[in-house]
């Protein structure tokens, strides 16, 4: 089968990885759309009017079994719009609010996400549907997942550039470990790209949810069991813009692809 994964950057290769693992026997086409990045500055309609024809062009271009949108800003808008105007499966990303407070003991749990996304009707919906009497904290970073891009393309970002972003996230008494947050959502993609900086600035130790193995649940479950051809794993990157020449290098140890601007 072949899997299309779409984001407005390199956060749904945080999504990819785990999907490749997951089906080693598809092809996978992963796009950025970075000549628009990053999505959390557009407007809603900006977003919508962008994304659908954009997807409506790389289903005919790449003929795809299934599409997953790895890119919570986009997710929370256009899954609708997508699924009433294409037959082929979509799996989106949003963000993980049921299992994190499903789990949490404090009974306090934030969501980091890009502005857009904490904003997000689709967002406020899961938070009434699925807190379950936890006392959710949203917190829109608006710079996380450049620093993120940045990061990943081998530039230096300081500790307190992170942590300006991240603190908002720890709520509570920091001094008696069960009246403080103690899990936070990642509701971007490309925030698991800095967990281990993201742990180390952490003022108390949490528990992180990175929806990525869930996804590629979803995604394996949707396409079935895999069939006894020869695997073909291998996944072929688009970019919009001609940024690929400077990040092919940095993106090689994320799958085997080719890239292409
Ligand atoms: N990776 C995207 C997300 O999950 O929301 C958005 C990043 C961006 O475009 N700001």
């Amino acid at each position: 089968p072949t899997i299309l994964v779409f984001d407005s950057g390199l956060g749904g290769l945080t999504v990819l990885r785990e999907v490749v693992a997951a089906r080693p026997d598809a092809h996978f086409v992963y796009v950025a759309d970075d000549a628009f990045f990053p999505y959390g500055h557009h407007s809603e309609d900006e977003i919508i009017a962008r994304v659908v024809p954009l997807m409506g062009e790389l289903i005919s271009t790449h003929d795809p079994d299934l599409a997953v949108i790895a890119c919570n800003t986009a997710s929370t808008l256009v899954l609708s719009h997508l699924r009433a105007a294409y037959t082929l499966p979509f799996v989106g990303t949003v963000p993980a609010i049921k299992p994190a407070c499903a789990q949490s003991r404090t009974r306090r749990v934030s969501v980091l996400g890009t502005k857009g996304t904490v904003k997000r009707e689709y967002t406020k919906a899961l938070i009434r549907d699925f807190a379950q009497g936890c006392e959710v904290t949203l917190v829109g970073s608006p710079e996380l997942a450049s620093l993120a891009e940045a990061a990943l393309g081998g530039h230096p970002i300081s500790d307190g550039d992170i942590l300006a972003e991240l603190a908002p996230c720890f709520v509570g008494d920091a001094a008696d470990a069960r009246a403080r947050t103690d899990t936070v959502v990642l509701a971007c993609t490309h925030y698991p790209l800095l967990l281990d900086r993201l742990k180390k600035l952490a003022p108390w130790p949490v528990d992180w949810i990175d929806p990525a193995p869930a996804i590629a649940r979803r995604v394996s479950d949707l396409l079935g069991a895999p069939g006894c051809g020869i695997a073909q794993s291998g996944a072929e990157m688009i970019f919009t813009s001609k940024r690929v020449h400077d990040l092919s290098a940095t993106l090689t140890p994320f799958f085997g692809g080719r890239a292409v601007a």
